[in-house]
């Protein structure tokens, strides 16, 4: 049988069967949340993390909120992908020759690798939100680059190659404070410095109530034979404050502003305990993915209720067909 995935043999990752008798196409992880309250003694909590596969294991860059409140990134390596050892101090950031340059605070990080050197994209502070960008080869020493994209903006995505000879970075432009809309947008660049013909994507609304407010872009995409395979957030307003649920979408290979498909309905909503009570209770923020090209096989990592890390399931066939037959593009 032909693969859907173009992408790696990744047999380690973490991977669970479906439930007997579950309908879902997206499942829980049964050992959720892989990460809980005060992980280590700097961060209280880790949530809204990224990791991919590093060497024969993994490693990624986590979301950390200190002590006094303020999110900062903090470096971590897994032989399984579900047990993370976090460096215990936040990661130090360097310039282009090697002398410290330190961040104001870093939030949501993505990490995907590109011709050998892990990129990571982040929320940071440019007097207001905006798109952070390092990279690192060894998850040890951490080079920041110039910030892609200006103030304001968030989730802010890159693609795991050129498209057309072109880097290709997914975000979200926002407010400075919690942003009460959103849509994504796609920005080229020839060297990851310059970036230009900025091109809509995806909006909020349709007939789902559940993105009806602001989508972000989640985890890197996926490459398919069906398009790229991007999982997103898309986020609701009720009277109790925002809801954040998972959806995905399938992008024209060559042409990433063009939707093909995309999830009329959430494939995951906050119901479990860990996703609906933490500091920020009804979130379920998806910031990565393993994936294994062979099986078809697809972990998410995503932040719940602010608070726990936590992993879902799905199988590539199996969501493809279920997007292509619930698809509402809009
Ligand atoms: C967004 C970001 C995310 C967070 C979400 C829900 O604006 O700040 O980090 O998970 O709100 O609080």
């Amino acid at each position: 049988m032909s693969k859907t995935i173009l992408g790696k043999t990744l047999s380690h990752i973490p991977w669970e069967a479906k439930p007997a008798g579950s309908d879902e196409v997206m499942w829980r992880f049964s050992a959720n949340p892989i990460i809980g309250w005060n992980p280590i003694p700097k961060a209280a909590r880790v949530y809204n993390s990224a990791i991919a596969p590093f060497g024969d294991a993994f490693a990624g860059v986590f979301r950390g909120d200190q002590k006094n409140g303020r999110a900062t990134l903090f470096s971590g390596r897994s032989k399984d992908g579900i047990h993370i050892e976090l460096d215990p101090d936040p990661i130090q950031w360097v310039d282009e020759s090697g002398q410290p340059n330190p961040i104001s605070y870093a939030y949501d990080p993505r990490v995907v690798e590109i011709e050998g050197d892990y990129f990571i994209t982040w929320c940071d502070d440019m007097r207001g939100p905006s798109i952070g960008l390092g990279r690192t080869k060894d998850f040890k020493t951490f080079v920041r680059m110039p910030n892609p994209l200006m103030p304001y903006n968030r989730n802010g995505v890159l693609f795991p190659r050129k498209i057309n000879g072109k880097y290709m970075l997914l975000s979200r432009p926002s407010d400075t404070g919690h942003t009460p809309f959103g849509n994504i947008y796609v920005s080229e660049s020839p060297d990851m410095i310059h970036w230009g013909n900025h091109k809509l994507v995806m909006t909020n609304g349709g007939q789902g109530w559940w993105q009806g407010t602001k989508v972000g872009a989640g985890p890197v995409p996926i490459e398919t034979t069906e398009g790229w395979l991007l999982f997103y957030h898309g986020v609701s307003g009720t009277c109790n404050g925002f809801v954040y649920s998972i959806g995905a979408v399938l992008l024209d290979i060559d042409n990433p502003s063009k939707v093909l498909y995309r999830t009329r309905d959430y494939l995951l909503t906050p119901e479990k305990d860990y996703e609906t009570t933490g500091f920020v209770p009804n979130v379920a923020f998806p910031c990565a993915n393993l994936y294994d090209a062979e099986t078809g096989r697809i972990a998410i990592y995503y932040g719940a209720a602010d608070t726990y890390t936590a992993i879902a399931f799905c199988q590539v066939d199996e969501l493809i067909s279920y997007i292509k037959a619930n698809s509402e593009v809009f």
